[in-house]
């Protein structure tokens, strides 16, 4: 059964998004135009994503749920049941049925900043587990979580598929890891998927599909900006660029205007020259041992390590 879900984002008057303006009026005034990439996600955005999970070039979900179906029975083995699971940035939950249905779980949270997204994936699971309690709270995870009074006397697991770690560089990584380790408390333990470095011509490609739907995803955004936020951004003078960026072990993706331009967000005006970018993702690539160290200095202890045999993703499970 899915309960009332808990809001705890903040909006004006007009229902606009305050963090959201505070973060495109700020990442537009700096001298390498940056938005970030969780503000990809609001209900079309996430439903390119879900497109993009099914390309043949993007190898992460298709590599991770591979991963959950084939060792997910091991993994429940070794987290044991009744615990609570906290979902961070569920999405639509398509890995957390492969989870749930291993772990006899005493309830799930799932936690995302869309709400709409939310609500509707919630709905779905508690038709495939109608005696699992399911509590969706709409939150920014990178924030600390006040968890449902429901759970919060529960042995947690914390379960973060999906490479969204790599979203952060490594010093907000750490903050967050430690974030969750405050939120989830002292018995807890962490189930988190990392992306694995490997060929750079593999990556480009994954981040940037002959389709064009990574293209679409990334140009969204302005759509977004535009509605939302009361913008002008001419889309049709915007490119969608995959890079990767080798000191920092990332593919990174922009926003690149074809000509030089001047439009408005929110009765701010701004000015990019031909060939500038906006940075709006980082997808950063750890090798084992560097993903074992990011989980030690946030503060957990790395137990066990499940990969693939074409050595593309990790899952870790770690204790708080
Ligand atoms: C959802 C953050 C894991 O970085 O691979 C996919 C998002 N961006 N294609 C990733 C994404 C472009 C994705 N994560």
């Amino acid at each position: 059964s899915v309960h009332a879900d808990l809001k705890l984002v903040e909006t004006d008057d007009d229902g606009v998004d305050l963090a959201f303006r505070a973060d495109v009026l700020r990442g537009l005034s700096e001298r390498q135009k940056a938005i970030p990439a969780r503000w990809f996600y609001d209900l079309a955005g996430s439903e390119i994503f879900e497109e993009i999970t099914r390309l043949q070039e993007y190898y992460p979900t298709r590599v991770e749920t591979g991963l959950l179906e084939t060792h997910g029975a091991a993994m429940a083995t070794r987290i044991g049941p009744n615990r609570s699971v906290v979902e961070f940035g569920s999405g639509s939950s398509v890995k957390t049925p492969l989870l749930l249905r291993e772990l006899n779980a005493a309830a799930y949270v799932p936690l995302d900043i869309s709400g709409d997204f939310l609500r509707q994936s919630s709905q779905e699971l508690a038709e495939k587990f109608p005696d699992l309690p399911i509590i969706p709270v709409e939150a920014n995870f990178m924030r600390p979580v006040e968890l449902p009074a429901s759970v919060r006397h529960l042995d947690m697991l914390g379960f973060f598929p999906g490479s969204t770690i790599g979203n952060m560089v490594p010093h907000t990584a750490v903050d967050l890891l430690r974030t969750m380790r405050d939120t989830l408390g002292e018995g807890s333990q962490l189930l988190i998927g990392f992306d694995r470095a490997k060929d750079i011509a593999r990556l480009i490609a994954a981040y940037d599909d002959p389709q064009g739907v990574t293209a679409r995803f990334n140009l969204n955004l302005i759509d977004r900006i535009n509605r939302e936020l009361d913008g002008d951004m001419p889309r049709e003078k915007f490119r969608h660029v995959a890079r990767w960026n080798a000191d920092w072990s990332r593919i990174e993706m922009h926003l690149e205007a074809l000509e030089d331009l001047i439009f408005s967000v929110s009765d701010q005006h701004v000015k990019m020259r031909r060939g500038e970018t906006i940075h709006t993702e980082n997808s950063h690539k750890y090798t084992p041992n560097q993903a074992r160290l990011l989980l030690q200095a946030g503060g957990w202890t790395p137990v066990h390590l499940w990969t693939d045999t074409g050595e593309d993703f990790l899952i870790i499970l770690a204790d708080a």
